[in-house]
């Protein structure tokens, strides 16, 4: 079967659209439009009953959730994560988790924060402040950041051979702080992680990341000095 990701342009469908590219199997799109809230109707919701983009649509039905659909597809091709077996799988699982239910997670808060505090201007101002400072005690967005950058010791020169679904994720995790919520984005410098900002770099060089770029219109530097995307079709938010 040809798989069916429902993406946005730069929305999380874009790390999924990389792993399909990294894997080279046959897939097509279909545009989620959000400038219309397409991802709230029903027919959406049908597909996913959270209402959030992604989803790939697979031989036992929609998928959704970002990371379950990486690790889904590393599986069933064999590819671009360690096997279920091998000695790297439970580290690679560990932080697979935490690039999904701690770092986007924070991000989703500072994205969407009206979600998370409601309408208040301040309220809203003082969640972003308390997620993008540096805190030690708790995780806040740095604080991730951190610990990510120290991950990639364990396996940067295999990295820059065969990325795994993981290097997809944080790299475009990166692209995100980077860029989003527009004008509010000065908490961020990849320099201050110089090993994610390695990876950044050999990422951009693969053919899957020059294909994600044509496609949705990354601009040059997708993961190490993002642009605002300029896409073909659709709207990034
Ligand atoms: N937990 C979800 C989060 C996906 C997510 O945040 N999707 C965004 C687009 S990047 C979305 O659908 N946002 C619309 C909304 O939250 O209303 C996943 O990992 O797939």
């Amino acid at each position: 079967m040809t798989y069916i990701l429902h993406y946005a342009p730069d929305n999380a469908s874009l790390i999924v659209r990389l792993a399909l590219e990294e894997l080279g199997v046959p897939y097509r799109t279909k545009l989620v439009d959000r400038s219309r809230a397409e991802h709230r109707t029903a027919a959406f919701r049908a597909l996913n009953g959270a209402g959030l983009i992604p989803v790939l649509e697979v031989p036992g039905g929609p998928l959704s959730e970002t990371a379950a659909i990486l690790l889904w597809l590393a599986d069933r091709h064999g590819a671009l994560a360690p096997p279920p077996r091998d000695a790297a799988r439970g580290a690679f699982l560990k932080w697979l988790f935490f690039a999904s239910n701690t770092l986007h997670a924070q991000l989703r808060m500072i994205f969407y924060p009206a979600y998370y505090v409601g309408d208040n201007p301040a309220a809203q101002s003082q969640l972003r402040r308390t997620l993008t400072h540096r805190s030690m005690s708790h995780m806040t967005l740095p604080d991730s950041l951190n610990l990510l950058d120290a991950r990639q010791d364990a396996h940067s020169d295999a990295d820059a051979q065969m990325p795994d679904v993981l290097d997809y994720y944080i790299a475009c995790l990166l692209r995100w702080c980077a860029l989003y919520p527009v004008g509010e984005t000065d908490w961020f410098n990849l320099s201050e992680y110089p090993r994610l900002a390695t990876l950044t770099e050999d990422l951009e060089k693969r053919p899957a990341t020059k294909a994600a770029q044509a496609a949705e219109g990354l601009g040059a530097t997708p993961f190490s000095n993002p642009t605002p995307a300029n896409p073909p079709e659709g709207s990034a938010t």
